[in-house]
């Protein structure tokens, strides 16, 4: 099925937005823009903007953070069609997470179109993020699987994601995950861990090609040093989109 097909699937805005515009777009590639100025994340967002279906921030690893970034980052999503995804990977209770999602000084539900939970505190994770991003049309991810070696998300505890997925999929739009998960055409898989040639960093990062994974069934390939470390971000970016998307077309 065609993302665009998907995209009728589901109910979430965020997720058919995402399906739309990676289709209209060409493009399944999601940056990781793990920079930490201001100055280089917008640069990041402008000059690859118009290559990309995603970008993913820590918000909160930039040093000089206000709160025209977002502002900004939010009109140059606009701009170039792509959404904003904050990987702050939430992990506390619902009623906890519900003040780390709207509240302190990055306010994630305000600019945020997708955000991403740990699944280990249980379904109240969940809940509370819901309660805060669903009235305002967000999607959240599921983290079912890691990139990272020896990582515990395996096993029964990715069928948990899995199963929870189902139980709140009008908030929930997919999973972060290494391949496809589950036979249901909604939900999204987005994986990180992705550089042209596979291998290893010195921290137990994996990396799979855009082709491998893609393949294997995952929607979106989360590229971050691969690119912002080249000696050119942007022509390294159309490598990688043209990788993911050769490979979605083969798949389909
Ligand atoms: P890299 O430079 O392409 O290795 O960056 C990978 C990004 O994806 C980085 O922002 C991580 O925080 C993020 N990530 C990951 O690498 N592995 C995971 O399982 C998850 C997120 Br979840």
């Amino acid at each position: 099925m065609t993302y665009q097909q998907r995209s009728t699937f589901t109910n979430n805005p965020t997720a058919k937005k995402l399906f739309e515009l990676m289709d209209s777009k060409q493009t399944n590639l999601a940056i990781a823009a793990d920079v930490t100025t201001k100055a280089e994340i917008l640069k990041i967002a402008q000059e690859l903007g118009s290559e990309i279906c995603v970008l993913k921030t820590h918000i909160d690893i930039i040093v000089d953070f206000d709160q025209e970034l977002t502002k900004e980052l939010r009109e140059l999503a606009d701009k170039h069609n792509f959404l904003i995804f904050e990987d702050r990977k939430f992990a506390d209770i619902g009623n906890t997470v519900q003040y780390q999602y709207r509240d302190g000084i990055y306010h994630i539900v305000e600019w945020a179109d997708i955000t991403n939970a740990h699944i280990v505190p249980g379904q109240g994770v969940i809940e509370g993020l819901k309660e805060v991003g669903l009235p305002k049309g967000r999607g959240l991810l599921l983290l079912a699987e890691m990139s990272s070696a020896e990582n515990l998300a395996v096993g029964d505890y990715t069928q948990k994601a899995i199963e929870w997925a189902q139980k709140y999929d009008d908030f929930v739009i997919g999973f972060i995950g290494m391949k496809k998960l589950i036979d249901n055409p909604k939900f999204i898989v987005m994986t990180p861990g992705v550089k042209l040639a596979a291998g290893t960093d010195n921290l137990k990062q994996q990396y799979n090609t855009p082709e491998k994974v893609i393949s294997g069934g995952s929607d979106v390939i989360i590229v971050g040093r691969g690119i912002y470390k080249a000696e050119d971000p942007q022509a390294e970016a159309k490598k990688y989109r043209e990788a993911g998307w050769e490979a979605y077309k083969k798949r389909n």
